[in-house]
């Protein structure tokens, strides 16, 4: 199972329809699911997915099944899991799972993959980093899709610097899915990261999930110290100037 995820409309679908190709060329057969945030009747990208996808129809190695995520409450929905286990259970050779980036719902997709790839693309920049809980956690692979756009190669040296000094340092990839370009480079790194998983790797999965869960952590904690704090700074400001409290001190008790 290899996971796809990253904020709307960074290319995830294009991409995977990049990926069913290169699979079909080694001849391996290729289950997708693609959870939708949209609802089937309102909804336009899954419309947009089912049309990019239609060129697959026909093709018995490829099966691609789209379902609507409305009231996915951060686990994957019984129907997106029984979807998978059926994938599973035909013999597909590689099965993609293609969701939006949205905090919670990484860390099932997370659960439940060999791979994840976070497709980004140009133009994110400090919004990626801010992102909630945690894209910058989960990826095994990092995309800079649409590659042909201005601004990629400042992107990828900003993912790249996120990474420097951490735990893990994730290859961060270049890509057009449009043009195709970049596609077979990448189509290797997700399987080297599903080799590794497969040979027993756990530990990748628990660093992230840990990164996961400090991040969490951190929201929480900076959600409360705002809500709390803007009164009671006012009054230790007070304070401070009138010379009866250090900055220290002052600090301290605020988070007190
Ligand atoms: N310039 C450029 N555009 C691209 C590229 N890949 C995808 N796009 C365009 O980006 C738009 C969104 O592509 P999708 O594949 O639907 O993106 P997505 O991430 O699946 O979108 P959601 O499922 O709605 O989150 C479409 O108009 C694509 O044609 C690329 O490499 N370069
Ligand atoms: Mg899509």
């Amino acid at each position: 199972m290899v996971g796809v995820t990253g904020p709307p409309g960074t290319g995830k679908s294009t991409l995977v329809d990049r990926l069913i190709e290169s699979y079909r060329a080694l001849g391996l057969r290729v289950g997708v699911v693609a959870v939708d945030p949209s609802s089937p009747f309102t909804g336009g990208a899954l419309l947009g997915d089912r049309i990019r996808m239609t060129k697959h129809t026909g093709d018995r190695g490829v099966f691609i099944r789209s379902m609507a995520s409305r009231g996915w409450t951060g686990g994957l929905s019984r129907a997106t899991s029984q979807a998978i286990r059926l994938i599973d259970a035909a013999g597909f050779d590689v099965v993609l799972l293609e969701t939006v980036g949205i905090g919670q719902s990484d860390v099932e997709v997370v659960g439940v993959s060999h791979a994840v790839l976070v497709v980004l693309m140009p133009g994110l920049g400090d919004d990626v980093q801010a992102s909630k809980a945690g894209l910058m956690e989960v990826g095994d692979v990092y995309v800079v899709n649409k590659a042909d756009l201005e601004g990629a190669d400042a992107m990828v040296v900003n993912l790249l610097s996120l990474f420097r000094g951490g735990l893990r340092s994730p290859p961060v990839l270049k890509v057009s899915a449009l043009a195709g370009e970049g596609v077979e480079t990448l189509r290797k790194a997700i399987d080297q990261s599903r080799s590794k998983l497969a040979s027993g790797d756990q530990g990748l999965r628990l660093r992230s999930i840990r990164g996961m869960i400090v991040e969490t952590a951190r929201g929480a904690a900076m959600a409360r110290f705002a809500s709390v704090s803007e009164a009671k700074a006012g009054r230790l400001a007070e304070q401070v100037l009138a010379g009866r409290l250090s900055l220290e001190e002052a600090a301290a008790r605020l988070v007190r």
